[in-house]
C-alpha cells in the first residue's frame, strides 16, 4: 500500500455497506450471521487491519485508529439493528391475541370408571349399610369347610354337586384339608359367625367361582350376601328389611313376594320376587315382556331362616339365637339395570362395550 493510496483510504462506504444490510435482516438469527461475516476473519475491515503492516510506519498510527473508529461503528450499527428486532419482537407479542389460561388441558388418556358391577355392588352394600348392617370380607380361596361343611353340606353331599367348584392344591396341606374358590360368599358370614358373638348384621359381597359357562352363566360371577342373628328375629322382619332393601334399590313402587323354595342352609327357604323393572306397572307391554317372561315378576333373591345346624357348625348356640339369611347375584341385578343381554360382555373387558357405562 503506497502513501496516498493510505490517505485516500475512505471507510465511509465500508460502514454504511454494513449498517444497510444490518437493517435488511429480520431475524436475530440473520442479523448475527451478518455480523460474523462482516467483522469476521474474511471481512472486509479484518482485511483492512491486516494490511496495516504493509503500510509505511508514520501512517499505521492513524489508519489503525480509523480502521478501529469504523469497527466500533460497525458494531455499533449491529447493536442498535438487535434491539430494533427485539423490540419489535416483543411488540409483536403484546399486541397479539391473548393467551386464553381458561382453555382446558389437552387431553391425554381418557379418564375411567368404576366397572358397572363394582358400581352395583356398593350401591347394594351402601343399602344394608344403611340398614344397620356392618360390612365384612373375606379370601376368595378358601377352605372346604368354610366353604361346605360349616354351612351344613357333609363332604361329597349330592348338594355339593349343585356348584361344581374350583379345587386349589395347597402344597404341604394336611391330608383330608382342602382349598377351593368360593362358589359363594357364605364362607364370609360362616368366618364372621364363627369368631364374633351375637348380635350380629353383616354384608358381603364379591367375586364367587363354579364350572359353568353359557349366556347366563360365568365362571366368576359376583355375589352378595347377608345375615341377622339375634334372640329374636324372624321371618316377618326378613320380609320387612328385604321389601326396604327392594324399595330402595329398584324404587319406592317396586312389590315384593316371597316363594318357598330350597337352600341347604336355611330352613324355611324361600325366594324374593320383585316386580318386572321393564313392565310394571302394565301399560299393555307385559304380554310380550321377555325379561319376564310375560309374569311381571322376576326373581332376584334367595333367603331364610339360617339352619341350626349352621350356629352349631359356627359356634353359636342354637337354643337361644336365631337368624335369617340372604344372597344375590349381583351380575344380574346389573344386567337389569342397564339392559345388558350376555352376562360375558361384563368381564370380556371390551373398552367398546365398558365406556358406555
Ligand atoms: C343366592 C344365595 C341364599 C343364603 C343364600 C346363607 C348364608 C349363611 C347361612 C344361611 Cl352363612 N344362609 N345364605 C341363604 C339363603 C339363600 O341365596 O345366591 N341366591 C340367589
Amino acid at each position: 500500500m503506497s502513501g496516498s493510496e493510505s490517505e485516500t483510504l475512505e471507510l465511509t462506504p465500508v460502514i454504511e455497506r454494513a449498517r444497510s444490510r444490518f437493517e435488511g435482516a429480520t431475524t436475530e438469527h440473520e442479523l448475527r450471521a451478518l455480523k460474523a461475516e462482516i467483522l469476521g476473519k474474511k471481512g472486509e475491515l479484518t482485511a483492512q487491519l491486516r494490511s496495516l503492516g504493509q503500510a509505511p510506519p508514520e501512517q499505521r498510527k492513524l489508519m489503525g485508529e480509523r480502521v478501529n473508529a469504523a469497527k466500533a461503528e460497525v458494531e455499533a450499527a449491529f447493536e442498535a439493528r438487535l434491539h430494533q428486532l427485539a423490540d419489535a419482537a416483543r411488540r409483536a407479542e403484546l399486541e397479539a391475541p391473548p393467551f386464553d389460561l381458561t382453555l382446558p388441558g389437552r387431553v391425554t388418556a381418557p379418564r375411567g370408571h368404576l366397572h358397572p358391577v363394582t358400581r352395583v355392588k356398593w350401591e347394594i352394600l351402601d343399602i344394608f349399610r344403611s340398614l344397620g348392617f356392618s360390612v365384612a370380607w373375606g379370601p376368595e380361596v378358601d377352605l372346604e369347610r368354610n366353604n361346605f361343611e360349616r354351612l351344613g353340606f357333609p363332604p361329597d353331599h349330592p348338594a355339593t354337586d349343585m356348584q361344581d367348584s374350583f379345587w386349589v392344591d395347597v402344597k404341604g396341606a394336611t391330608a383330608g384339608v382342602r382349598a377351593l374358590l368360593r362358589t359363594h360368599t357364605s364362607t364370609v358370614q360362616v368366618r364372621e359367625m364363627s369368631t364374633r358373638e351375637p348380635p350380629l348384621a353383616v354384608v358381603s359381597g364379591g367375586p364367587v367361582y363354579r364350572r359353568d359357562d353359557d349366556v347366563t352363566h360365568s365362571p366368576m360371577f359376583h355375589q352378595i350376601e347377608g345375615f341377622l342373628v339375634d334372640e329374636r328375629t324372624n321371618f316377618a322382619e326378613l320380609k320387612g328389611v328385604l321389601g326396604e332393601f327392594a324399595r330402595r334399590l329398584y324404587g319406592p313402587e317396586c312389590s315384593v313376594r316371597f316363594r318357598p323354595s330350597y337352600f341347604p342352609f336355611v330352613e324355611p327357604g324361600a325366594e324374593m320376587d320383585v316386580t318386572c323393572v321393564f313392565c310394571s306397572p302394565d301399560d299393555g307391554s307385559r304380554a310380550s315382556c321377555r325379561v319376564c317372561k310375560a309374569s311381571g315378576w322376576l326373581e332376584v333373591l334367595g333367603c331364610g331362616m339360617i339352619h341350626p345346624e349352621v350356629f352349631r357348625h359356627c359356634g353359636i348356640d342354637a337354643e337361644r339365637y336365631r337368624g335369617f339369611a340372604f344372597g344375590l347375584g349381583v351380575d344380574r341385578v346389573a344386567m337389569l339395570r342397564y339392559g345388558i343381554p350376555d352376562i360375558r360382555l361384563l368381564f370380556e373387558n371390551d373398552p367398546r362395550f365398558l365406556t358406555q357405562f
